[in-house]
């Protein structure tokens, strides 16, 4: 018997990541699709896994659902799974075990530094607009300041670390000359978060990213295409990614 996989997908959320990643696996799975409300996920999302944080992936071995099924949260976390149990023939698994390392890197780096940024900023964005009136004036220049002083330049290290590392590469990917949960995992800061709308990020951080960054600009373009395919499965699964 085969695992009945079944994963936990909130709209607009890193859980598509996962779509692509069981897409290109060729592994058959259910999708139960969650709806945010006023941007956060509903509390069903808890009774699945404490945090409530999309993506969460449960697996029955064997598909067998008597038992207590496997359930795994973090999306870093889950693409590792993934790959080790159900990349049989090794489509996403670099030959080398430096490269293998260097995966594993990059499944910790995008959430655990890079996303963390970004979510910093953005945080960081709102704080001016839901501050009382009288005190609007006086939190923007503090998110401003700690911004200016910390997260931007932070941002910019680290995308700069990124197209360095891609202007070194042999071939169109981050590791190994292949696909790899290295760009899976970065799709989602690079390319939803930043590249997507440029116009947006340049509001957002004041950077021309297009221009700073040609390398991850030329990788985001292929990762468009390439995460476009399992877009569409989702839509003939009747779930819009924009649900
Ligand atoms: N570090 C976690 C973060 C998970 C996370 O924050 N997911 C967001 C969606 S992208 C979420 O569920 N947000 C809903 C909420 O904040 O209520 C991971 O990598 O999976």
């Amino acid at each position: 018997m085969v695992d009945k996989i079944i994963l936990h997908w909130l709209d607009g959320s890193r859980a598509q990541r996962i779509v692509w990643l069981l897409n290109e696996l060729n592994v058959p799975f259910e999708v139960k699709p969650y709806k945010r409300k006023n941007f956060r996920a509903p509390r069903e999302l808890r009774e699945v896994f404490p945090l409530g944080r999309a993506p969460i992936v449960e697996i029955f071995p064997d598909g067998d659902e008597t038992e207590e099924p496997i359930v795994l949260a973090e999306t870093g976390y889950i693409i590792n799974y993934l790959i080790e149990n159900y990349d049989k023939e090794k489509k996403l698994i670099p030959t080398s075990r430096k490269d293998q390392e260097l995966v594993k890197y990059y499944l910790y780096y995008a959430e655990g530094s890079l996303q963390s940024i970004l979510i910093a900023l953005l945080v960081n964005s709102k704080v001016a607009g839901a501050s009382p009136f009288g005190l609007k004036y006086i939190a923007g220049v503090v998110t401003q300041a700690i911004n200016k002083g910390y997260y931007l330049p932070e941002l910019k290290s680290n995308l700069k670390f990124l197209d360095d590392r891609l202007s070194k590469v042999e071939g169109d990917y981050f590791v190994g000359n292949k696909l790899t949960g290295a760009d899976i995992i970065l799709s989602f800061p690079l390319v939803d978060n930043l590249f997507s709308d440029v116009t947006s990020t340049k509001e957002f951080t004041g950077l021309d990213v297009v221009t700073l960054y040609p390398n991850i600009k030329r990788w985001s373009d292929k990762i468009k295409l390439e995460t476009n395919r399992s877009d569409a499965l989702l839509q003939v699964k009747n779930l819009s990614p924009n649900l």
